[in-house]
């Protein structure tokens, strides 16, 4: 499989280190000139870009928080002046207002560049047709992933999300061999596609799928590869960094290779905020050494997962982050235990006759107890003809289950097909009705 920038992707890691120890003191030297927010944090930290010579001096500098976009929104984040940024892009969130990033033509250029290797590393090459069915507008996965599969001479079919009839007739008629999507918005489009009488799998040219933006379990996986007939890879990225393009698995799937001469990344204990070596569990900090307009220093993501930085067969030499573990702030606590939706995603997959389709919902009715609810889709054939046995032996099935996993009860709804709102986009697991 080629390797789309070999000088960069496989560059020694000493070589590597030193390169991004020297973008460091730049960009922090950078910031200090330019950024009100971080001159004075470098101030307040007592540190210099004189005082930044390897990356062992990276704890010296203070976090970025997701709190810092919101103080600063819409453009404070910014250090160039507006007649340079040729693109704002947004990230919705599920309250007030969303997260800006924005772009020069430099940083456009090095997006390119990194979604360009993002799509080699599945596969992708100017021989193939890509449906590219993340939403296009403010999110950046659809205009993200058309920078990529442009710049390798694919062909690029702009669909964004939504018609899914629509989209299934143009895979077909168009050829396409490459979906981009959310993980759940290529099930919809499986489930669609079966509903029209097509068989997937048969009719199909598609051979990869390139699945990111949300959290997604090994199950979900092989649901996804069983229904696609596709080889499916984990992509991840964020506004706040550049949209796609920060890391991405390649034919090992063995982990994301980050593009870590563009972004720096560490894991962090997320309580003390201690640096933590390879191997361990924490949560994900990013720098951005090369970023024009809008670049960050150790923005804490909130998304957890662990760094490997042992030589991977495909030849590239930068450090994987494993499959996002959950985030630091998606706990939930019910009656007092703490509670991570992808485990409950992960029992529920592990049942036979059980849909990838599935919502948890927690309400806390007036002076009680907190209520969890697991709603999930049973498979299509239990309703038809309604096997009333069978959907009592799966509810309770499910119940014993997640009692297990998780220590406390949860109420399971067994639904019919369908009844779970899909999603074009990112899926809303968590329905949380409490006034916390
Ligand atoms: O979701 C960028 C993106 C677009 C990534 C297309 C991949 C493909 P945001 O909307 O800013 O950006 O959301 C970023 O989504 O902090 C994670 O919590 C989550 N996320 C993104 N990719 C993954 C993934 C885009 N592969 C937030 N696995 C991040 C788990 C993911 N979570």
């Amino acid at each position: 499989m080629p390797i789309w920038n070999p000088e960069y992707e496989t560059m020694p890691r000493d070589q590597l280190e030193k390169l991004q120890a020297k973008r460091l003191k730049e960009v922090v030297a950078r910031l200090a000139a330019t950024s009100p927010l971080y001159k004075k944090r470098f101030a307040d930290a007592k540190v210099t870009a004189d005082d930044i010579n390897s990356l062992d001096d990276l704890s010296r500098l203070p976090f970025t928080e997701k709190s810092d976009f919101r103080d600063h929104y819409p453009y404070g984040m910014f250090i160039v002046p507006m007649d340079q940024v040729v693109r704002i892009h947004a990230s919705s969130g599920t309250t007030g207002k969303p997260t800006v990033g924005g772009y020069t033509r430099a940083d456009m250029d090095l997006w390119a560049e990194v979604m360009a290797r993002t799509v080699s590393s599945a596969g992708v090459t100017n021989q193939d047709i890509v449906h590219n069915a993340y939403g296009y507008g403010l999110f950046t996965g659809g205009l993200g992933f058309h920078l990529g599969a442009d710049r390798v001479g694919a062909t690029v079919i702009p669909m964004s999300g939504g018609l899914t009839r629509r989209q299934v007739m143009l895979m077909e008629d168009f050829g396409a061999t490459v979906l981009t999507s959310t993980p759940s918005y290529s099930l919809v489009i499986a489930e669609e596609a079966a509903d029209m009488g097509i068989d997937f799998k048969k009719r199909m040219k598609v051979r990869v799928g390139i699945f990111g933006a949300e959290p997604w379990t090994e199950k979900m996986r092989h649901e996804i590869q069983e229904k696609l007939g596709v080889e499916a890879f984990d992509i991840y990225g964020l506004t706040e960094i550049i949209g796609p393009g920060v890391a991405v698995e390649c034919p090992q799937h063995n982990g994301m290779h980050i593009n870590e001469d563009h972004f720096l990344a560490e894991i962090i204990d997320p309580i003390t905020g201690e640096r933590l070596g390879y191997d361990q569990e924490g949560e994900l900090v990013f720098t951005t050494l090369t970023k024009e307009a809008m670049p960050v220093v150790r923005y804490r993501t909130r998304d957890r997962t662990i760094l490997h930085a042992d030589k991977c067969a495909c030849g590239r030499t930068t450090v994987r982050m494993e499959k996002i573990m959950g985030r630091t702030d998606d706990m939930l606590i019910v009656r007092g235990v703490n509670i991570f939706p992808q485990l409950i995603e992960k029992t529920l997959l592990s049942i036979e006759d059980i849909e990838p389709h599935y919502q948890i919902v927690i309400d806390r009715p007036k002076d009680q107890l907190d209520t969890l609810e697991v709603w999930v889709e049973a498979s299509p054939r239990l309703f038809q003809p309604i096997d009333t046995r069978r959907l009592d032996e799966l509810q309770t099935r499910v119940s014993t289950e997640l009692m297990q996993t998780l220590g406390i009860s949860a109420s399971v709804k067994l639904m019919g097909p369908k009844s779970i709102a899909r999603s074009e986009g990112k899926a809303r697991r968590v329905v949380d009705k409490r006034d916390l």
